[in-house]
């Protein structure tokens, strides 16, 4: 079963909006399989965003993702990547729709509440960076045949 990395970012922490994003995302019917509270160093942020060095909002995103702890959680389902990326909206919430947790709840494109792997091959790298395996901890739910079918 597919799995991804979310991060509820500073911006939504401070807002304490980190329990109605993972809502959205749980009521989505993914699953849970791993979640910690944890302060970023620069050292983790340059992994987690080294595809964006050299661009001119790098230093930035690097100052902003590190400026107060995050939940770090790994959601697993059917198609979790782009279920997740769908949910969020678009990378600038001014331009998200309506009924997504950027278009509901951001207006400005760094300060966009949360980040979801973007591909099933970041995603597994993303994970690697937050967890090890054994924070990782996969489990049966009796709903599950109800959300994701037989
Ligand atoms: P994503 O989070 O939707 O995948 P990315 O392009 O991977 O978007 O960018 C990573 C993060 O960098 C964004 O979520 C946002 O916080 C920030 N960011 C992206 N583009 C800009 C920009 O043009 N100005 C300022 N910050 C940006
Ligand atoms: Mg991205």
């Amino acid at each position: 079963m597919e799995r991804t990395l979310v991060l509820v970012k500073p911006d939504a922490m401070q807002r304490g909006l980190a329990g109605e994003i993972i809502s959205r995302l749980e009521r989505r019917g993914l699953k849970i399989v791993a979640m910690k509270l944890l302060q970023m160093d620069q050292g983790l942020a340059g992994q987690h965003y080294a595809v964006h060095k050299g661009k001119p909002f790098y230093d930035s995103l690097v100052e902003f993702i590190t400026s107060c702890p995050v939940v770090a959680v790994v959601f697993q389902g059917k198609n979790a990547v782009q279920v997740v990326r769908r949910t969020m909206g678009e990378t600038d919430p001014a331009k998200s729709p309506a009924g997504s947790i950027r278009g509901d709840l951001g207006i400005e494109v760094q300060h966009n509440l949360i980040h979801g792997s973007d591909s099933v091959e970041n995603a597994a790298k993303e994970i690697a960076l937050f967890f090890s395996n054994g924070e990782i901890v996969d489990y049966k739910r009796d709903i599950d045949k109800w959300v994701e079918g037989e």
